[in-house]
């Protein structure tokens, strides 16, 4: 018998051959050695380190996996993309109606296909955002353009704004913009203007330019261009208290040109109404969408951009022009007089 068999004469632990002839590993006889046992399952590989056939190798992560939303983004996001490059922010402001999601649509939809004078597609961070609101303008019924091109918008957060983000490239020069534009519900320029709510428009204090929009309909409208320029005057006035000193430059963008032209008197008089708060602004007139042959879609929207990203500011008087004073010794005061 040898230690590795209870069998007499067996000499498997010896010479590995089995006195009955059957497999050493099973055979009923053979006494397992627990010191070589051991020895071969530390060195053996740990089956829970190695992982069993079919488990996860690695760690699965803390976070659910996501790529980046390209749903409207938040102001932290704009933020860290002017730590990188320039954004002008443009603040959007308007009634219910007046045309403000129509005329982000018309431009997406023209950039996105070539079709904006001036100015070629080059990215966006926020396409499912731009889609969302031009899709309306795509819904045609039997070839006939749908009712309404775009739907009332609503916040999902009623303080915060959602930026729709688009990258443009100049075709003269090859200059590149990034352009941030809250698609806001019309409610929250009521506010402003009827109670003076304001802190959802903090974000206004780092905007570039000021887009104002109105339905060009209503200051061609006889019974209702008094009240909407008087209002206007109002939201002037709710603008100036915000900014202070410091008021970026303001579009009034007058939408539905394609349905007719605001008359020049009427501009006169809104031009007067928002100078009473010391505030003044440029006028352009746009056609988001149109249904007159005479005017394209997207007639204007080149010239709101360009007016957007071109600093507007009053030309220096190098010389200002006084009246001369008859006795006055023009050329020897001149000195003293600067
Ligand atoms: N023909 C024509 N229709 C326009 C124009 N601008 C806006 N519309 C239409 O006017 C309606 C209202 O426009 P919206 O852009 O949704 O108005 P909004 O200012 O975003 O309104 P709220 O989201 O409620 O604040 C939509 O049916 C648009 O299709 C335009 O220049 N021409
Ligand atoms: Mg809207």
């Amino acid at each position: 018998m040898s230690t590795a068999c209870n069998l007499d004469g067996c000499t498997v632990g010896e010479t590995g051959r089995c006195a009955l002839e059957k497999d050493p590993a099973t055979c009923s006889n053979r006494v397992i050695d627990i010191n070589a046992l051991k020895a071969t399952l530390k060195d053996a590989p740990d089956a829970e380190d190695a992982g069993a056939v079919g488990t996860a190798v690695l760690d699965a992560p803390s976070e659910p996996p996501s790529f980046p939303s390209s749903a409207t983004l938040g102001s932290e996001v704009i933020d860290q993309m002017m730590a990188s490059r320039y954004v002008t922010v443009v603040g959007i402001l308007g009634d219910p109606n007046s045309g403000k999601t129509a005329c982000l649509a018309s431009l997406y939809l023209r950039v996105s296909r070539g079709l904006l004078e001036g100015w070629s597609f080059s990215d966006s961070r926020s396409l499912m955002g731009l889609e969302e609101i031009s899709r309306g303008a795509r819904r045609w019924n039997d070839g006939n353009p749908p009712e309404q091109m775009t739907v009332h918008t609503k916040m999902a957060d009623d303080r915060q704004p959602g930026f729709l983000h688009l990258r443009m490239k100049q075709d003269r020069g090859g200059r590149l913009i990034d352009l941030a534009l809250p698609d806001l519900p019309g409610e929250w320029t009521k506010d402003l203007v009827r109670t003076s709510r304001s802190d959802r428009f903090e974000f206004l204090k780092s905007a570039d330019v000021l887009w104002v929009m109105v339905d060009g309909r209503t200051l061609i409208d006889l019974q209702r261009r008094q009240g909407v320029v008087s209002r206007l005057g109002q939201l002037a006035g709710r603008l100036r208290a915000l900014f202070d000193d410091a008021m970026p430059q303001l579009l009034i963008v007058t939408t539905h040109l394609d349905e007719g032209v605001v008359p020049e008197p009427t501009l006169t008089k809104l031009h007067a109404e928002i100078g009473k708060h010391k505030v003044s602004a440029r006028v352009v007139s746009v056609a988001s969408f149109s249904a007159n042959p005479d005017i394209n879609p997207g007639h204007g929207l080149a010239a709101l951009v360009d007016a957007s990203v071109t600093p507007h500011s009053e030309p220096l008087q190098f010389w200002r022009s006084r009246a001369p004073q008859a006795d006055a010794r023009a050329f020897l005061s001149h000195r003293r007089s600067q």
